[in-house]
């Protein structure tokens, strides 16, 4: 009898793992159908998204993430502007992002500015994100990395999340050669992504709705 509640169980279990996966999919599917047959999205973006579709359609699940896209948004009459990650993670555990940074400076030198940000909570995060964030004016503006060990430690920290209230989050808006800006993502298991570097707008479809947005509150 216990045998055979067990079984039962395992059937269910399989059952539910399959359609979620079968629903993953479906919206991996639609994002990645969009990059690859729009024209005005970058080639190594398409490239990647024609990756990632591939990957899920082998039917083997892979832990490591893959970032298709970061773009950027400025909201003018906001004290924030958004990060836009477009990605995957075929195992749904991406717990947060890393900003890779390099300013030069007038005399040549550089600094490089690397932090890695935990926002999410929990496992259950793997498609398109959008995050708000501090634009960092001074390479001198850095994570507090105390605030964020606070943040990582609290018990609540779903509710926290969900209330918009974790530590502030610096990313420069990137301006080449001066300010060079790269985004990668990384999972509960400490897979991490390639980096892309962060784009103004966003991939797709929404890109040109994005552009518009911020055209017009200009
Ligand atoms: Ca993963």
């Amino acid at each position: 009898m216990v045998l055979l509640l067990v079984c039962v169980s395992c059937v269910v279990c399989a059952c539910r793992k399959r359609e979620e996966r079968d629903t993953r999919l479906m919206v991996i599917e639609n994002s990645c159908k969009e990059l690859i047959q729009n024209p005005a999205v970058p080639k190594r973006t398409s490239e990647l998204a024609e990756t990632v579709l591939a990957g899920w359609r082998d039917k083997v699940t892979k832990p490591e993430p893959i970032l298709i896209h970061a773009g950027y948004l400025q909201l003018r009459e906001k004290n924030y502007s958004l990060l836009m990650l477009t990605m995957s993670d075929e195992d749904f555990d991406v717990a947060g992002f890393g900003v890779k940074e390099t300013h030069t400076r007038s005399d040549h030198n550089s600094i490089v500015v690397e932090e890695k940000y935990p926002v999410f909570p929990s496992p259950g995060i793997g498609h398109a994100q959008i995050i708000r964030f501090q634009e960092r004016e001074s390479a001198l503006q850095r994570k507090d990395e105390q605030a964020w060990a606070n943040y990582v430690a609290n018990p609540d920290r779903v509710i926290v999340y969900r209330r918009g209230q974790s530590p502030k989050i610096w990313i420069a808006i990137p301006a080449p050669p001066e300010i060079e800006v790269e985004i990668y993502i990384y999972d509960f298991a400490g897979n991490e992504s390639e980096p892309v570097p962060l784009e103004y707008g966003t991939a797709g479809r929404g890109r040109q709705k994005c552009l518009l947005v911020t055209e017009n509150s200009e």
